[in-house]
């Protein structure tokens, strides 16, 4: 398999942080241990933990006002492939992409070979139907699937079916359907009709869909639509995966909701239900704003993560979420802020693995909020890095990923490589 950075940079980097780690490691081992907790076996759960990066991740975002590449932007598909990669060898917790059709389209044959140079795999697919691909037909201005005209919702249906069809050679099991449909203003679209038109478009979808594959529908509150989305919320999110089929599901964005939404409740009544399907991490203050995952509130991811790990161990039924990140980024380099973010996911994760459950449940039962919610906080308060630089170093990845990353000149070099691309202006004036 090959590496995109320097195999002896990486052991360099470790060398020089080893014997800190396995002290650091060995304390909080003892820590752990004085509370019941095995961390040997909390560090193979984190070891077998995995987030999928967006593909258009590794790119220098923006947003509607302007957007400043930085050196060495990914050219295409394959230039995101092998900054993929540099996750992955580093961070070893992110061995798959996830796909967006069309900026992504390549063949497929050619897209199989350039991942598994790495063995990197494909996440779930992901439609695009919120802007119009170069010689659509049919424009996606006022709607896709849900669209008051045949032709333009035949099209966005038939765009799902291409992405399934991408996705069976690739090896992916997911479709992700993100839709913008919706409205500016009051009156401008029949609320029912405009979801029973989306619903209709997409049983065609959900019939097109291999046994082995899920068809993830995504909500978001806002945005393009300023008025109202057909998709907006989980219960409608809901509604539409429970009127698909058993094999749809809701896929769960964080930056999707109000803010102060109690994403973490709606997390364990998507559980309860049987229908969650999978996330998009990443974090926000203001609204959808894409920003690193857990850069904001960690707190609420750990709350979220608290909710996976109860019912990983309760096992509830038809529990498989899906883990991908999906930010934007602005001002950092890409590689950095993805490998940062997918450790801050499995972060939240270790942390939640350490709640003292039955303690919890008694405090629960004793209506004892006080101590319920400390229990919480001890295991958020815990700093798992130890464990997560063990996971790291044990499958062949960095200590430090960023020191690592930063000592390769990965970046330099592919600035070389690589074109300069011009700042530009968006789409407002
Ligand atoms: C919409 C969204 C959706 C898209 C991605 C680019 O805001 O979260 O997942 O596919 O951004
Ligand atoms: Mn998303
Ligand atoms: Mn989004």
């Amino acid at each position: 398999m090959e590496c995109m950075i320097d195999e002896d940079v990486v052991a360099a980097s470790n060398e020089a942080r080893e014997a800190a780690l396995r002290a650091d490691y060995a304390t909080l081992g003892e820590q752990l241990a004085r509370r019941n907790v095995d961390i040997g076996a909390t560090l193979d759960k984190v070891r077998a933990f995995r987030v999928a990066i967006p593909s258009w991740g590794v790119g220098t975002g923006g947003t509607r006002f302007a957007r400043f590449p930085g050196p060495g932007e990914p050219r295409d598909i394959f230039d995101k492939i092998e900054d993929c990669a540099v996750i992955q060898q580093l961070t070893q917790a992110t061995p798959s992409v996830s796909l967006h059709i069309p900026w992504d389209k390549a063949d497929p044959q050619r897209l199989k070979q350039a991942a598994s140079r790495f063995g990197l795999g494909f996440d779930a697919m992901n439609s695009n139907t919120f802007s119009d691909a170069e010689g659509q037909k049919n424009s996606y201005k006022f709607g896709s699937l849900s669209h008051a005209d045949a032709a333009t919702r035949r099209q966005a249906v038939e765009h799902n079916v291409e992405c399934i069809e991408i996705g069976k050679e690739l090896g992916s099991k997911a479709l992700t359907v993100w839709v913008g449909d919706g409205s500016n203003f009051p009156g401008q679209v029949n609320f029912a009709r405009a979801f029973e038109r989306y619903l209709e478009s997409a049983r065609e979808i959900y019939e097109a869909l291999p046994p082995d594959w899920r068809l993830f529908t995504e909500h978001k509150m806002y945005e393009p639509a300023f008025y109202s989305t057909v998709i907006q919320d989980w219960g409608t999110s809901y509604l539409a995966a429970k009127e698909l089929g058993d094999r749809a599901y809701c896929l769960v964005d964080l930056g999707h909701h109000a803010p102060n939404v109690n994403i973490e409740m709606i997390v364990s009544r998507l559980i309860q239900f049987g229908k969650l399907g999978g996330f998009h991490f990443n974090d926000s203050k203001y609204g959808d704003d894409d920003l690193d995952a857990g850069a904001i509130d960690p707190y609420r991811l750990f709350l979220i993560f608290n909710e996976l790990v109860d019912a990983e161990l309760s096992g509830a039924k038809d529990f498989n979420p899906a883990h991908m990140l999906d930010q934007n980024h602005n001002v950092t380099d890409p590689i950095e802020s993805l490998m940062l973010s997918a450790a801050e996911v499995q972060r939240a994760y270790a942390q939640a693995l350490l709640v003292d459950r039955k303690a919890l449940e008694g405090f629960q039962e004793d209506n004892d909020a006080l101590m319920a919610t400390q229990t919480l906080k001890v295991a958020f308060r815990t700093d798992v890095e130890p464990i997560l630089a063990m996971a790291r170093l044990a499958d062949g990845g960095a200590i430090d990923p960023v020191a690592a990353y930063r000592a390769s000149g990965y970046r330099r070099k592919v600035a070389g490589e690589r074109p300069a691309v011009a700042a530009s202006g968006g789409g407002i004036v």
